[in-house]
């Protein structure tokens, strides 16, 4: 994981005061506090409590102090799962859909990912780095500070690698956050075809090489019936385990493969989509303590019909992640609030619980939990500044962004 941005005064004291926070320190519950301060200390959180109660210790060090007069503080966004760098754009499929094809259908016949995967290819480093770079500023105004960035689109150990190079300089150029993830098995690259183990041979071989370049921060694999078989995937993840790199899934999207099952086994921080997952796959996760990420955004725009099992990752204890999937083909939002709208009016999960799903669920999902998702003591001083009154009132409204001012390592950013 890298961040970037200018590096804080390591000595500079900063307290925002009259302030609702909602903090996500306890197991369930908003952690709500009002008249609420927090006092950083260069690029971490020291204090966080009711100002009342703030020790005279602290006021005397303070250097600088932002009046949030009403507004609200949560803990920054975390978009646990994007593909966020590609070329093109899928607007001509979008209106195939409309006319009937489905999305199963359009990647058998080698449109879908295979046409991103060749506007990829063609597109130079610095196309691909600038199409990043504004989805990323997009994600950064709804008051997010780390990004999960997939590969997926190049396919080749070339592309792959120029990509997960274009994810990593995301974060030297932007005050946010880029964990990389390797998802060289997301389709089978023309130059394989009908040669889906030669692929997966292929990717295995790869991985050691870009992780020497230290491209790589977790590994993952499109398990899915127009994707890899749960073999093809315990395959990857055996290479990803020789080099101890943490594992994911995209796991019964469109069918119920066992892949969560799998991907439990592995220890996988998280399975993500989920539509499709047994009752027998959620147990094994709730053992294994793997995150489950539900993704409105694709289910949405795919116009899915069966729902993610909500009460039974409730039920079996399973912790719910939320991001956007933005990707060019089945999820092209890049509006972490408007998914947690979509997570309640669709998913009805509880809002609460979808902003868990963007904070602390989703540092867990990507292996952050110690330092990010939660306004407390000793955690880095991301956070989001919002003009409303509570979190809550972000989720009811939809189709703008009330951020006034982001807080990424102690470093303030007005929109
Ligand atoms: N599942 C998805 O929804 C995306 N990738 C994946 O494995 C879709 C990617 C695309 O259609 O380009
Ligand atoms: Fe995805």
């Amino acid at each position: 994981m890298q961040s970037g941005g200018a590096m804080i005064d390591s000595t500079l004291c900063q307290l925002w005061r009259n302030t609702h926070v909602s903090c996500f320190t306890d197991a369930t519950g908003w952690g709500d506090i009002e008249n609420a301060g927090i006092v950083t200390v260069g690029g971490t959180i020291a204090w966080v409590g009711s100002l009342a109660a703030l020790p005279n210790d602290w006021i005397t060090k303070i250097t600088a102090e932002h009046d949030v007069g009403g507004g609200c503080i949560t803990p920054a966004l975390i978009d646990c799962h994007t593909h966020l760098v590609y070329g093109g754009n899928r607007a001509r499929e979008f209106e195939l859909r409309l006319q009937g094809a489905s999305y199963e259908e359009i990647a058998r016949a080698g449109g879908g990912i295979r046409s991103t995967v060749a506007a990829t290819r063609a597109a130079s480093d610095d196309e691909l780095l600038n199409g990043a770079l504004g989805r990323a500023r997009s994600l950064m105004r709804e008051g997010v500070t780390m990004i999960e960035i997939k590969s997926g689109y190049g396919l080749s150990l070339h592309d792959e690698a120029r990509c997960l190079r274009v994810a990593r300089r995301v974060a030297e150029q932007l005050p946010v956050a880029v964990s990389t993830t390797f998802l060289g098995a997301h389709a089978i690259p023309p130059e394989f075809d009908g040669r889906a183990d030669d692929y997966i041979d292929a990717v295995c071989q790869w991985l050691p090489t870009l992780h020497a370049e230290r491209l790589v921060d977790a590994v993952d694999v499109f398990c899915e019936r127009i994707g890899f078989s749960a073999a093809q995937t315990r395959r990857v993840f055996e290479a990803a385990r020789a080099l101890s790199l943490p594992v994911k899934l995209h796991a019964e999207q469109l069918s119920d493969q066992g892949g969560a099952e799998l991907a439990a086994s592995f220890g996988a921080l998280s399975c993500d989509h989920l539509e499709y997952v047994s009752e027998a796959g959620i147990v094994a996760m709730s053992r294994a303590k793997v995150v489950a990420t539900v993704l409105p955004g694709a289910f949405y725009f795919l116009r899915e019909r069966q729902l993610p099992p909500i009460e039974w990752f409730r039920k079996h204890g399973v912790a719910m992640a939320l991001a956007t999937d933005h990707n060019p083909g089945s999820s092209p939002t890049l509006s972490p609030l408007l998914m947690m709208n979509m997570a309640c009016t669709l998913f009805r999960m509880t809002p609460e619980e979808a902003w868990r799903g963007f904070t602390v669920n989703a540092a867990r999902a990507l292996g952050a939990s110690t330092e990010r998702g939660q306004l407390r003591q000793g955690m880095r001083a991301d956070f989001a500044v919002w003009n409303a009154d509570h979190p809550r009132d972000l989720i009811y409204q939809f189709g703008h962004s009330p951020l006034r001012q982001w807080v990424c390592g102690g470093s303030a950013f007005d929109d």
